[in-house]
C-alpha cells in the first residue's frame, strides 16, 4: 500500500532570511509530492508557494495597554493547537528556535491527549550562535528542544554549536538546506542591461539582510583592496535599509563600484548575471545565498566560518579564506576576475555539487522520512 500524504504545519519567519525562505521552499516541494500544508504565523511567508494544497493560517497579534511589548508566542501556540485540532496535524514543523519551538510545546500542551501533536524544530542559526549564548533565552530553547520529538540542523556546525552551547544530549539530525531554482522570466544580458554594467565588467553579487554579522565593512574592505583597473561592480541585493552600507561606501571611496536593489523578488534573474558571488560573513551556519549562486552555476569568494565549508569547496566550487583576511579574499577574486575559464570550471562544479547533495530531491525526502519516524506513519 503506498504511503499515505500527510498533513504538515509549518511555522516560520516570513520576512526575508533564510530560515523562512527554506521554510516556504520546504512547503512547496512537499505540497508538489501531494502533501497537505499548513504554513501558521504573522504573515504569510516572503516566498509564500501557491498552489493546491497549501494553506495560510495567519495569527492576530493583538496590542493591550497594559503590555510594554506585544505578545507573540501565546497567540503563536493557540494558532497552532487550533489548526493541530481542527485539520489533524501529523506534525508540526517548526523553523527558527524562538519563539516558534516554544509555543509549539505549549500548543502540544494544551491539546493534551486529544491528540499527540508531533514537534519537529529545525535550528537554523542564530536561535543557537547567538540566542543560545544569552541568559535570558537559552534555558527556555533547550527546554523547547528538549521537549521537541525530533531535532535537525541545517549543517554539522549547527550541530556542534547545539550541543557545545544548549548542552543538548539527544540525537540531532543534519539535513542540509536545499535550493530549487524557479525557471528566470529574465536573461542574464537583460539584467546586467538594467543594472548599467558595460561588456566585460564582472559582477560581484552579494545577497544579505545586512546585519550586524554578515560584516559589510570587510565586505566594502575588500571591494577597496581590488585594483582600481580591475573592472566590476558589486550589485547588492538588501533585505534591509541600505543607506548604511552606501553611507560608508561613500567614505571609502568606493561608492561608483556599488549598486544596490531593494525589495528585489526575481532573484534567480540576478543570479544568472552574476559572475561570483561576495559574502564577508562572522559566522553563517548554512549561508543559502552560496547555494542559490551555485545553483546558478556561480562560485562565491566567502570567509571560511561556520558551515561555509560545508557548502562550497575552496579551489573547487568555489574560493575560500580565513576569516578576516580580505587581502587574501582580494588576491583570490583578482585572480578570477582576470580567469574567465577558471571561473566557468567553478561554477560548473559548483553547480553539479548543488545538484548532488543540495537540491529538493536529495532533501525533501530525508524530511518526509524524518516526519513519517516521528509520527509513526
Ligand atoms: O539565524 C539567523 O540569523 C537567521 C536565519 C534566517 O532566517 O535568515 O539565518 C540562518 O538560516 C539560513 C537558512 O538555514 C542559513 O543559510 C544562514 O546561514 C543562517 N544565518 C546565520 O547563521 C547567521
Amino acid at each position: 500500500m503506498p504511503d499515505r500524504p500527510l498533513k504538515i504545519g509549518i511555522t516560520c519567519y516570513p520576512s526575508v532570511g533564510g530560515s523562512g525562505i527554506l521554510a516556504s521552499e520546504l512547503g512547496e516541494e512537499l505540497a508538489k509530492r501531494g502533501h497537505e500544508i499548513h504554513f501558521i504565523s504573522y504573515e504569510a511567508p516572503f516566498r509564500l508557494p501557491v498552489g493546491p494544497r497549501v494553506f495560510f493560517h495567519p495569527v492576530a497579534v493583538n496590542s493591550y495597554d497594559l503590555f510594554k511589548y506585544p505578545d507573540y508566542t501565546l497567540p503563536l501556540s493557540v494558532k497552532m493547537a487550533e489548526v493541530s485540532r481542527g485539520h489533524g496535524l501529523d506534525v508540526l514543523h517548526v523553523h527558527y528556535a524562538v519563539p516558534h519551538a516554544t509555543a509549539a510545546i505549549l500548543a502540544r500542551a494544551m491539546l493534551r491527549e486529544e491528540r499527540r501533536l508531533r514537534i519537529i524544530t529545525t535550528l537554523h542559526g542564530t536561535d543557537t550562535t547567538l540566542l543560545g549564548r544569552d541568559p535570558g533565552y537559552g534555558p527556555a530553547i533547550r527546554h523547547a528542544l528538549e521537549h521537541s520529538d525530533a531535532i535537525t540542523t541545517v549543517s554539522e556546525f549547527m550541530r556542534g554549536e547545539t550541543v557545545r552551547l544548549l548542552g543538548v544530549q539527544r540525537p540531532i539530525e543534519v539535513i542540509p538546506n536545499f535550493f530549487e531554482p524557479h525557471a528566470t522570466a529574465r536573461c542574464r544580458d537583460e539584467i546586467r542591461r538594467e543594472l548599467g554594467l558595460a561588456d566585460g565588467e564582472a559582477m560581484l553579487l552579494h545577497l544579505s539582510n545586512l546585519r550586524p554579522l554578515k560584516r559589510t565593512d570587510l565586505l566594502l574592505d575588500t571591494v577597496a583592496k581590488l585594483k582600481p583597473r580591475l573592472p566590476f561592480r558589486l550589485v547588492v541585493l538588501a533585505g534591509a535599509d541600505p543607506a548604511p552600507l552606501l553611507a560608508a561606501a561613500k567614505r571609502l571611496g568606493v561608492a561608483d563600484r556599488l549598486i544596490v536593489r531593494e525589495k528585489v523578488t526575481d532573484i534567480e534573474c540576478y543570479l544568472a548575471a552574476a559572475d561570483l558571488g561576495l559574502f564577508t560573513s562572522e559566522v553563517e551556519s548554512f549561508c543559502l545565498s552560496i547555494l542559490e549562486l551555485m545553483c546558478a552555476g556561480c562560485p562565491s569568494a566567502a570567509f571560511a566560518v561556520g558551515g561555509i565549508p560545508e557548502v562550497t569547496v575552496s579551489g573547487e566550487t568555489g574560493l575560500l579564506a580565513p576569516f578576516g583576511d580580505t587581502t587574501a579574499l582580494a588576491d583570490g577574486i583578482e585572480t578570477l576576475l582576470r580567469d574567465p575559464v577558471r571561473r566557468t570550471a567553478l561554477g560548473r562544479a559548483a553547480q553539479q555539487r548543488a545538484r548532488e547533495k543540495f537540491s529538493a530531491a536529495a532533501i525533501v525526502p530525508r524530511y518526509e522520512a524524518l516526519y513519517r519516524r516521528v509520527g509513526g506513519i
